[in-house]
């Protein structure tokens, strides 16, 4: 069986009635809602927040009811995935995109449950780059103060050779640092940066990762 569907599918174990749910971005969750999608059509009563457009174009195609802040101030939980998960459930997400409204609908939730493979278990954060959101308008100094933060490399992301452009209207950098011992300082420090909106360090707010693999899932908590 495919590690990602099993964690993804798992995640699902965790909905009960009546909940506000967030649903995260990327291809391991995309299990989780399709999943949680054939629940609803069983019956499941449950309200959903998207943390990207293509999440919301999913949940909407397979009949999941959508909700905004404008009428939800607390999400029950959010399950999303992520690009590295450290011991301490630390992680950097960010690689799909999403990571400002990953971050602010998780910020927003009672719980985060995080679901991922075991490629995403690391001994210390850094490995994978970390995508950081910038603003358009001086994102070349933005860059400029990130690298003084220790940064070895950086890199605008690109898609179809101009700037990627989040749903948000920014853009993603991703950023070298090598290995992150301190990521709460990491994140409070990129975040002081003007031009910079947010970055993809969830430090203590993973509350449970479930892990898929060949055989089944484990949970870390
Ligand atoms: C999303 O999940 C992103 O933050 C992250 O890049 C992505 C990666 O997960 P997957 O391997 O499941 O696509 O939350």
């Amino acid at each position: 069986m495919e590690p990602k569907k099993l964690a993804g599918e798992k995640a699902v174990d965790y909905i009960e009635n009546n909940m506000v749910i967030g649903l995260g971005t990327g291809s391991t969750v995309y299990w989780t809602i399709r999943h949680l999608a054939l629940r609803v059509k069983a019956g499941l009563h449950i309200k959903a927040i998207p943390t990207s457009m293509s999440t919301a174009r999913l949940a909407e195609q397979l009949g999941i009811p959508l909700a905004s802040f404008t009428e939800i101030d607390r999400l029950d939980l959010t399950i999303d995935g992520a690009d590295e998960v450290s011991p301490d459930l630390n992680l950097i997400k960010g690689g799909g995109g999403a990571l400002l409204r990953e971050k602010i609908v998780a910020y927003a939730s009672e719980r985060l449950i995080i679901v991922a493979d075991s490629s995403k278990q690391v001994a210390s954060l850094g490995k994978f780059p970390l995508p950081v959101e910038i603003t358009p308008f001086g994102w070349e100094n933005t860059c400029k103060q990130v690298m003084l933060l220790g940064c070895e490399s950086l890199t605008l992301r690109e898609k179809d050779e101009r700037p990627f452009v989040t749903d948000n209207g920014n853009y993603i950098a991703d950023c070298k640092f090598g290995r992150i011992d301190s990521p709460d300082l990491l994140e409070k420090s990129l975040n002081a940066i003007p031009g910079v909106v947010e970055n993809g360090l969830f430090v203590n707010m993973a509350d449970q990762v479930i892990i898929g693999t060949e055989k089944g899932t484990n949970i870390v908590e």
